[in-house]
């Protein structure tokens, strides 16, 4: 299982998986981050789709095409803001894991990479949403055959040691 988990330091509007994940917004509308990059780099076809979709609420996720990605699809995932850990948002960031893998499987998609969701303007622990990835990760892929792949794209070096320190743990 733990040879499908990749940790990697790069840009995630360079990697060629069949779908990439989004840290979105409830608007699913852009903003800065990892969204303002993915949508510049998919081109505003991303955002004509992503606006037909309506919005997305918390802990949810909704799928686009990639256009100019090398990535076929984008999976635009909502996390919550951090706001003390009292208000769900473990078990919200948790859900938007979940909800991805649930999407990835009826799409047919066999390869993901996920930023950092909720670790950047929406200020979640890293250690704690580290571990909530791998945890739920793990779990997906114990539990099915259906994804071959997930990297986890590491924007900084603090980024990478957290994912590098609960990855090792599984083996
Ligand atoms: N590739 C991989 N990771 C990246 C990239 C990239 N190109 N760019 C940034 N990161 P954030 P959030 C990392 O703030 O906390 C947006 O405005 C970044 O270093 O993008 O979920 C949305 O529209 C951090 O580790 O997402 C929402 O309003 C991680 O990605 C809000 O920010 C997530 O940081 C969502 O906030």
């Amino acid at each position: 299982m733990t040879r499908k988990i990749e940790v990697l330091k790069a840009d995630i509007t360079t990697l060629a998986v069949d779908a990439i994940i989004n840290a979105a917004n409830t608007s699913l509308l852009g903003g800065g981050g990892v969204d303002g990059a993915i949508h510049r780099a998919a081109g505003t076809e991303l955002f004509d789709e992503c606006y037909q979709l309506g919005g997305c609420a918390t802990g949810q996720a909704k799928i686009t095409r990639g256009y100019r990605l090398p990535a076929k699809y984008v999976i635009h995932a909502v996390g919550p803001v951090w706001s003390g850990g009292e208000r769900g948002e473990p078990e919200l960031l948790a859900s938007c894991y979940r909800t991805v893998f649930r999407i990835a499987r009826e799409h047919g998609i066999r390869s993901l990479a996920f930023p950092a969701i909720s670790c950047g303007v929406y200020r979640f622990p890293v250690d704690r949403a580290v571990k909530i990835a791998v945890r739920e990760t793990a779990a997906e892929l114990i539990s099915s055959d259906d994804i071959q792949k997930v990297i986890f794209a590491c924007f900084g070096d603090d980024i990478y040691e957290a994912y590098r320190r609960e990855v090792d743990k599984l083996s």
